[in-house]
């Protein structure tokens, strides 16, 4: 989940328990337009609260912020540091996301040492101009083009998760689904069910059914 601040209507902390208690996972702090003093003092206070849950706290953007709070990692977009400088300042030991949109910028990140890649936007979507959507094909050809870990991201909702897990995404980031439901926690749970299922069934594609002692 990416804890967008302009998408909020509740304190990020309230949402961060909401989310955590549904069994997210991963929560990237996204902050367009604070102060990167208020940036810092939120990631530092969400980082504990995060860790303690057994999960793990990025910040987007901001790499030196990741490491003054001692977050899991940064998130970078483009336009940010490379990767191999944010990797001299966090070390080896952190993780370090980038947002790409194409194929060249998935390659190129893999090639640079990112432990990830965001890719996107797979749907249209409202909360950032980002670009034409890609398209669930696009997002299957870039997963069997660079094997790091590929995050879709960009108009996610319950309705085309499943398609998205399918096409081989090793996970989402979602925003508005999630943070302008009425019911962030039910949301949230809806979600991961669907991605477990969609996840369920794709290793039975690949794998066929799993097969019980003494069958
Ligand atoms: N990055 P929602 S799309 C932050 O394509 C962001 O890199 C994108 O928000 C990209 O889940 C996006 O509300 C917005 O569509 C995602």
């Amino acid at each position: 989940m990416i804890l967008d601040q302009d998408s909020l209507s509740r304190s990020p902390d309230e949402v961060v328990s909401l989310a955590l208690s549904a069994g997210v996972r991963f929560i990237q702090y996204r902050c367009k337009h604070g102060s990167r003093r208020a940036i810092y003092d939120t990631s530092s206070r969400l980082v504990h609260k995060v860790r303690h849950a057994g999960c793990l706290f990025i910040v987007n953007d901001h790499t030196d912020i990741a490491a003054a709070v001692d977050a899991d990692g940064v998130h970078l977009g483009q336009d940010d540091l490379p990767i191999e400088y944010a990797r001299k300042l966090l070390g080896k030991g952190k993780i370090i996301g980038i947002s790409t949109h194409s194929l060249e910028q998935a390659k190129a990140a893999r090639d640079a040492g990112a432990d990830y890649i965001g890719f996107g936007p797979i749907f249209a979507t409202t909360t950032k101009d980002a670009g034409p959507a890609k398209g669930i094909e696009t997002l299957g050809l870039i997963k069997r083009s660079v094997s790091i870990p590929l995050i879709a991201i960009g108009g996610i909702t319950d309705a085309n998760v499943t398609e998205v897990i399918t096409a081989g995404a090793d996970g989402v980031a979602v925003i508005s689904a999630i943070l302008t439901a009425k019911d962030i926690k039910g949301a949230a749970e809806e979600m991961i069910k669907n991605i477990r299922t969609a996840e369920a069934k794709r290793h039975r594609t690949l794998f066929g059914p799993e097969v019980k002692q003494g069958e």
